[in-house]
């Protein structure tokens, strides 16, 4: 039995050995299920990231999904991830360690990614069915078994942790930022954002629409990044990777 303190997320906590994927998971019982569900698993034999990447998912780490039902207009959803994004870095700051945010999911520890954030949904023009926030965090994971641009906290720190008490920081962070994006108190959120954003810095920027170099300045009130390309034309990049160029 996991105990939370939380009052929404985590009231219902489904637990796995192993499991496929726990976001696909949480996809297949949604409807049925209420807000705050969440799905947590040891191992992830399928595991992945925004268009099927795959996502590393061995023992030692938090492999979470949670399912959410806010009453907001669906164009807000964006937001969850910056919702995840700060709820991690707070998560971390508690445990003594400064990670960064790079837009629009990652989570970077002394330039490598500890932690990835997912979140899918289903919703129409007007109504949102559910939308899950899935966290990869890497905690007592060996390097070997990350990609190489991974961190994970064991490496960082030079010691194991207790999963649990690592996973009862990040849902109180999470239920307490969550309750400000339900507020619809999108300043605050945004603001905690940029505090811990690597902006004002120069980008390479992969999207849908091809590659582009610019500085990257800040996001806009609803989530996109604000690119200065070199001609000095802004452009808004709502969906992209975003690698880091060093001047
Ligand atoms: C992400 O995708 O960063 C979102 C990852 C979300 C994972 C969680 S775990 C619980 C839930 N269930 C799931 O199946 N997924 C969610 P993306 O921005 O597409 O980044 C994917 C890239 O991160 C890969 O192509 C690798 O380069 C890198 N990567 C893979 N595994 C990693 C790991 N464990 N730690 C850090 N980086 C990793």
């Amino acid at each position: 039995m996991i105990g939370v303190s939380t009052k929404i997320l985590g009231r219902k906590i489904i637990y796995f050995q192993e499991i496929d994927s726990t976001n696909e998971y949480a996809k297949r019982i949604a409807m049925e299920e209420e807000e705050g569900t969440l799905i947590i698993a040891d191992v992830q034999r399928k595991g992945h990231g925004r268009r099927s990447r795959e996502w590393a998912s061995p023992r030692g780490g938090i492999w979470m999904s949670v399912i959410l039902k806010p009453d907001v207009h669906p164009r807000h959803l964006i937001k969850i991830v910056f919702v995840g994004a700060v709820a991690v870095v707070e998560a971390l700051e508690a445990l003594g360690v400064e990670a960064r945010i790079k837009w629009p999911n990652d989570i970077l520890v002394n330039g490598k990614k500890i932690c990835g954030i997912l979140a899918e949904g289903k919703y129409s023009e007007s109504k949102v069915d559910y939308i899950i926030l899935g966290v990869g965090l890497n905690i007592n994971v060996d390097k070997d078994a990350l990609p190489p641009e991974a961190t994970s906290l064991k490496e960082i720190l030079g010691v194991e942790l207790p999963l649990m008490d690592v996973f009862k920081v990040l849902i109180g962070k999470l239920e307490h930022w969550y309750g400000i994006f339900k507020r619809q108190e999108h300043d605050i959120l945004f603001n905690r954002w940029r505090s811990h954003a690597i902006l004002n810095r120069k980008v390479r920027i992969l999207s849908e629409e091809g590659e582009f170099e610019g500085i990257a300045w800040d996001v806009d009130e609803d989530g996109a990044l604000i690119v200065e390309t070199p001609d000095g034309k802004m452009e808004k990049v709502i969906y992209g990777d975003v690698s880091l160029r060093y001047a």
